[in-house]
């Protein structure tokens, strides 16, 4: 906890300079999920459990024992970096068994490999289970 209270001191402290630089800031989480907010418009707040991220495109909250880092990005990050999130909406649930399937019948992958969640090079059922397996927390 106090680890996250320190990081995000830090964020805020460095914020301003570095807010005419970059174009995005990102939030790595403990599970290994990353939030990317953009910069402009962007407010933090937090209280004793959250940090509350208010930016031009919604707002966010994030548990703060969950905060692993934040960082400054040029880039909006498209991948969750979360295993089996093949359409890349921060969860693994069923819409993700469904891309894979997906992705299996019409013989293309349009989700830029994560499909590929067993990591074999192919697209096909053992993924489906892999998904399956992540969702049940095996
Ligand atoms: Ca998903
Ligand atoms: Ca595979």
């Amino acid at each position: 906890m106090k680890k996250a209270i320190i990081i995000l001191l830090i964020a805020v402290a460095s914020f301003n300079a570095s807010a005419e630089i970059y174009s995005y800031l990102k939030f790595t989480k403990t599970d290994g999920t990353t939030l990317t907010c953009p910069v402009e418009g962007l407010k933090l707040t937090y209280d004793s459990n959250n940090v509350y991220i208010s930016h031009s495109e919604g707002e966010e909250e994030i548990l703060l024992s969950s905060l692993l880092s934040m960082s400054f990005s040029n880039e909006k990050s498209q991948d969750t970096g979360l295993r089996g999130d093949v359409n890349s909406d921060g969860e693994v649930n069923i819409a993700d068994v469904n891309a894979v399937i997906a992705a299996i019948l019409s013989g293309q992958d349009s989700s830029e490999g994560r499909a590929d969640v067993n990591c074999d090079r192919e697209v096909n059922i053992a993924d489906v289970n892999a998904i399956i397996d992540i969702i049940l927390g095996n």
